[in-house]
């Protein structure tokens, strides 16, 4: 009989471009890291994921690989223990705790690691039980209520180039000003057909950027727009900003830092809170709940969170505290898209559009190149697994880029510091 036992576990650190996007702790650097997970069977199948690329990742997922070798695809829960009893999470020194870069990009903390590891190897076993049931990912997580999964348009502030001059500058040029903003928001949306729309905030002083929405929301007559600072608003500038905002917002993402300022922020505003900054684990979770819900809706993200069982574990939690739940991104390519948009298909919850930083990479690692939206909204595979294949020449190109960069960690503030030595990133800025 054919085995289709776990043989070998291969990572493959890539690289892609990433433009000059501004953010709260500073500014993105001008290649982004990931990983690509390929975990194949005695039988010769092929399972797929993409995952974090940074140092302390491919180094967890290194050791935690080999205790996979002769595991069924079927046996997640037994995986789930492997790698918690082998993945400890690495001491954390001052000097490595980014601070803000941190807390607005949680994927990045080590305290994740094991969640991380165990959803890394997840969606690629589920790709391989998904080719043995012949049945897409959506259908092993219970089936699809939606067979489209809607995402926004992520609009940044950004440069034009970035400060090395590292390749040819980006399609969008600069965002710096309310029309550069909905000049931008305009090209997104013609090309992808986005309904909702999201601003990457704390970056420039808050009344620049409440007028960059205000311009939005005159632009786009009743689409509904969030704003996110990270957390790089005090509390009276929150409360400030979204009283000029008044009637504009569908939510109101991370304005002040801290569970206790978002707490504070709810007090007085009515605006719905969410959040992937203070509600990131399930004793977060608790804390809310217990603080009596100042975030009303979570922003899941499968890749930290632990795997797609544990988002949709979180999202009954969210069901049973009355909560939202939306769903959070950084940097990534297809195969990450295709498993956000299996997850949020078979969540009835997660009614929100998503966010993805997808029209931000212009690179693809998947076959058959970049994903085609319809109206702002990605089709759910039907095919069996994940229903992506990998491009092989793609691969090997993206982890030359890999080779080819110094880049280890994401720097977003170290990157900031070339533009500008003197900036701080203390927090909160505004
Ligand atoms: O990529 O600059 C960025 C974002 O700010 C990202 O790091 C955040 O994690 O997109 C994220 C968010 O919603 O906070
Ligand atoms: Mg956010």
């Amino acid at each position: 009989m054919t085995s289709h036992a776990i043989r070998h576990v291969r990572i493959t650190p890539i690289a892609f471009r990433d433009p000059p996007l501004l953010n709260a702790a500073g500014i993105h650097e001008p290649w982004a890291l990931r990983s690509i997970i390929e975990i194949e069977t005695e039988s010769g199948l092929v399972g797929i994921n993409e995952s974090y690329g940074d140092l302390p990742m491919l180094q967890a997922m290194a050791k935690a690989a080999p205790a996979l070798t002769g595991l069924s695809p079927w046996a997640l829960n037994e995986m789930d223990q492997r790698v918690a009893a082998l993945v400890t999470p690495p001491k954390q020194t001052a000097s490595e705790f980014l601070g803000q870069q941190v807390s607005l990009a949680p994927g990045t903390h080590v305290s994740k690691t094991v969640a991380k590891v165990i959803s890394a190897f997840e969606v690629a076993m589920m790709d391989l039980q998904g080719q043995l049931a012949i049945a897409p990912v959506v259908d092993l997580l219970g089936g699809a209520a939606r067979t489209a999964v809607p995402y926004s348009a992520y609009l940044f502030y950004k440069y034009a180039e970035h400060i090395e001059k590292p390749y040819a500058p980006d399609v969008w040029g600069d965002a710096l000003t309310p029309e550069q903003l909905v000049a931008q928001a305009q090209r997104m949306i013609g090309q992808y057909g986005f309904k909702s729309i999201k601003v990457k905030g704390g970056t420039l002083p808050p009344d620049e950027e409440v007028a960059g929405v205000l311009a939005l929301a005159k632009a786009f007559p009743g689409t509904p727009l969030r704003i996110d600072p990270n957390g790089n608003w005090t509390v009276p500038t929150s409360l400030k900003a979204v009283e000029q905002l008044q009637g504009v917002l569908e939510y109101y993402e991370d304005p002040a830092p801290g569970l206790d300022g978002m707490a504070a922020v709810a007090q007085a505003c009515d605006v719905p809170l969410a959040t992937n900054m203070v509600v990131t684990d399930l004793k977060e979770f608790r804390r809310n709940a217990e603080m009596g819900c100042p975030v009303k809706i979570v922003l899941s993200d499968h890749h930290y969170w632990g795997g797609l069982r544990a988002t949709q574990r979180l999202a009954l939690m969210c069901e049973t505290f009355g909560l939202g739940l939306s769903m959070h991104s950084n940097s990534h390519l297809g195969v990450s898209l295709v498993a956000m948009t299996h997850l949020a298909a078979s969540v009835p919850l997660l009614s929100y559009a998503c966010d993805t930083h997808y029209p931000w990479q212009d690179d693809e690692v998947v076959q058959g190149g970049r994903m085609a939206f319809e109206n702002g909204s990605l089709r759910v595979p039907t095919t069996p697994g994940l229903g992506v294949q990998i491009d092989r020449d793609a691969l090997a190109r993206l982890h030359d880029n890999y080779l080819n960069t110094t880049i280890r960690n994401r720097d977003d503030l170290g990157q900031m510091r070339k533009y500008n030595p003197a900036f701080t990133g203390h927090q909160p800025r505004f």
